[in-house]
């Protein structure tokens, strides 16, 4: 079965999508935590980033720097954050790995 982004992916479920390559997919979030939340999704199903491997170091890289370059876009210019959730502890809901890039509003640490 499809996980919910692979439907997103493959454009079966809409979203407002920001930036698409041949490796991932930026959308931004249903329900944003900030004034910019934007998930980058690669293309490839990775459950978790627990479950990621060594094959996948250089997607894994650019999940990072289209969050990079995708905040540069968006002119997040009083910086932001990237949130990668793994597992029940740390909030996932999604089971298929996404970088969650935060900004427009200060953050707060220790996240809650
Ligand atoms: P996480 O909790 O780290 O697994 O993040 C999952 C995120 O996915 C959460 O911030 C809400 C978002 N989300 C859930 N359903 C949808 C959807 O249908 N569309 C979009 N754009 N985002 C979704």
């Amino acid at each position: 079965m499809k996980t919910l982004f692979e439907r997103i992916i493959d454009r079966e479920i809409p979203a407002k999508i920001e930036y698409e390559d041949d490796l991932c997919l930026a959308i931004h979030d249903i329900e944003p935590q900030a004034p910019t939340h934007i998930l980058v999704v690669p293309k490839q199903v990775i459950p978790r980033i627990a479950e990621a491997n060594s094959d996948q170091q250089a997607l894994l890289g650019h999940l990072l720097l289209t969050a990079s370059s995708v905040a540069e876009q968006l002119q997040l210019v009083g910086g932001y954050r990237i949130v990668i959730n793994n597992g029940k502890n740390g909030g996932e809901t999604v089971p298929h790995l996404h970088v969650h890039l935060l900004g427009g509003r200060p953050m707060a640490w220790p996240p809650g």
